[in-house]
């Protein structure tokens, strides 16, 4: 742990952040929050759980180790991890036709007949980020857990994503408080392989180099009910298309169910609803598709954020 420094939550109004030019220095950009850690939490399903606690610590170390252009790592998951897979695994196949969006079927479909995604066996992280790479040039990089929300936009911007690797606890396959592999995997990999959702993903993190902490929390909260939990129109149904509702069904049943309260996908008004994370959400936001999402994003960012115009690595980015 003795490399990772960690940020004070209202590390607020730091003028010129520094941030990264290059996929490399995303080395820097590691900095977790720790509200949710089993070690810290006593709400955590594993917090009495030692060895839960020390495996968990096992796998952080893989990231905290991990310096641009490794290898990932394979990691040889338990029989009590790939049943906690299996489980969450069957729930997607039983809820995705009726409730989850078209560009998630159409990838989960690749992913199955690629081999990959099968009930009995958790993928691995390279193999996730080979399959990525070929699709939409996204890869992945161990992440030791929840990263701050600059450093996890940055990263955006590389077409990088950084991702978890542990298995959640065992008692509680269907919902956690923390993003682990599984949410990882099932919620937010299929759909980086679709070509408008990886690029309104990068459209995020290119906005948020050079951000002030402000603008930051504005990102973040768009990232929020979108890329998290977001409902997309199809054929005048609505579907979910969010990470954390395709991960965990408790809340998808809530949020197609007639509890919550639906909006239209608008930023200026999207990027400024207060959320919270400790229970499920009472507001979505409904985009009429992820082209749509994406342009009205990429025409309203200046009315929300002054945008830094930026070079990094291969991209472009500014006005
Ligand atoms: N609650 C999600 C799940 O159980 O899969 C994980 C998270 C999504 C967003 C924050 S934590
Ligand atoms: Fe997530």
């Amino acid at each position: 742990l003795a490399n990772i420094e960690i940020l004070a939550e209202d590390n607020v109004n730091v003028k010129n952040p520094w941030f990264p030019r290059h996929a490399r220095e995303l080395d820097n950009c590691n900095h977790l929050m720790t509200k949710y850690e089993p070690e810290l939490d006593m709400n955590h399903p594993g917090f009495s759980d030692k060895v839960y606690r020390a495996r968990r610590k096992d796998i952080a170390n893989i990231a905290f180790n991990y310096k641009f252009g490794d290898l990932i790592p394979k990691i040889d998951y338990t029989a009590e991890e790939v049943g906690t897979w299996t489980a969450v695994f069957n729930n997607v196949l039983d809820l995705m036709p009726k409730h989850f969006c078209m560009e998630y079927r159409n990838a989960f479909k690749m992913l199955q007949d690629d081999g990959i995604f099968t009930a009995e066996k958790i993928p691995q992280l390279y193999e996730m980020s080979d399959f990525l790479k070929k699709h939409t040039g996204f890869t992945l990089r161990p992440a030791a857990g929840l990263l701050t929300a600059r450093d996890f936009l940055a990263s955006l911007a590389f077409r990088v994503f950084q991702s978890t690797q542990y298995i959640r606890h065992k008692t509680s396959p269907f919902h956690t408080p923390e993003p682990d592999y599984i949410h990882e995997v099932l919620g937010h990999m299929p759909l980086l392989a679709d070509p408008s959702f990886a690029q309104f993903s990068q459209e995020l993190g290119l906005a948020s180099l050079g951000a002030s902490d402000e603008e930051i929390e504005k990102l973040s909260t768009v990232y929020w009910f979108t890329v998290e939990f977001g409902l997309c129109k199809e054929h005048g149904e609505v579907k979910a298309y969010g990470a954390g509702l395709l991960s965990a069904y408790g809340e998808l049943l809530h949020a197609v169910s007639d509890k919550p309260e639906l909006r239209p996908f608008e930023p200026s008004i999207t990027a400024v609803q207060p959320y919270q994370d400790q229970e499920y959400q009472p507001i979505y936001f409904v985009a009429e598709s992820f082209e749509d999402a994406k342009d009205k994003f990429r025409y309203n960012i200046t009315t929300l954020i002054v945008i830094t115009p930026v070079t990094c690595g291969p991209y472009t980015f500014g006005i």
